[in-house]
């Protein structure tokens, strides 16, 4: 036997963050481009074992929206007790239609829908740790008693809730890999490219989907 193997195996998982309507065109904080994710994503679900999805999950209200800091318009930053804090249009309240995961996802043997973002008065870019940098959200926790090893990274934003997760899953120890084609960013004054220069200095790769979804292994996994 080869001591190589092809991804995806048991070890490796599928992170699919934050593929919500209105992430999506015609979502209330559209992402440039973002429905251009779903074709990569639902090719490379068909092919992982193990898929996990998160969802931005905010109650009405949440700190990171605009519209709870009087004089404040979106896409500006204010400081929070945790650190400067983006502010955002309202997106992805708690049971709107604009939370719900995009319909054209096609993923529904996922494992686990990871829900975050939903404590008041902290935002939570990543799926790992909440942006005060100290609670947890458990997903840590749930992929290491799962066995996974190997994270690859796949939805939106590319600037924000993937960079922030990428970092994360580093730090926890797993290996990090970004399928290029299957993220898009927001791109606030160069924010992507400092995304992905912040993320290669953390030992983070990035691939093509097709790498994966054009080479098969030859021998299925035991
Ligand atoms: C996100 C901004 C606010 C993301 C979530 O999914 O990248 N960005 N909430
Ligand atoms: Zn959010």
């Amino acid at each position: 036997m080869p001591s190589r193997r092809l991804p995806p195996g048991e070890r490796d998982l599928l992170l699919v963050v934050d593929v919500q309507e209105d992430f999506l065109p015609g979502g209330a904080l559209a992402v440039p481009g973002g429905d251009a994710v779903i074709e990569p994503i639902n090719r490379l679900a068909a092919l992982f074992p193990h898929v996990v999805l998160t969802q931005d999950w905010h109650p009405a209200g949440h700190v990171s929206f605009a519209s709870s800091h009087a004089g404040r318009r979106p896409f500006e930053t204010v400081d929070l007790a945790y650190g400067p804090q983006v502010l955002w249009p309202d997106h992805c309240v708690q049971g709107s239609t604009g939370a719900r995961l995009s319909a054209e996802l096609h993923a529904d043997w996922a494992e686990l829908v990871m829900r975050k973002g939903y404590h008041f008065h902290t935002d939570s870019y990543s799926a790992f740790v909440e942006a005060d940098r100290v609670t947890q959200t458990g997903l840590t926790g749930y992929l290491r008693e799962r066995g996974f090893e190997h994270i690859y990274l796949t939805g939106l934003a590319t600037d924000y809730c993937i960079l922030w997760s990428a970092l994360d899953a580093r730090k926890a120890g797993f290996a990090v890999t970004i399928i290029e084609d299957a993220v898009r960013g927001i791109d606030i004054d160069g924010s992507v490219e400092r995304a992905w220069a912040t993320m290669a200095a953390a030992g983070v790769d990035r691939i093509e989907s097709a790498a994966l979804s054009d080479a098969r292994p030859s021998e299925p996994y035991p």
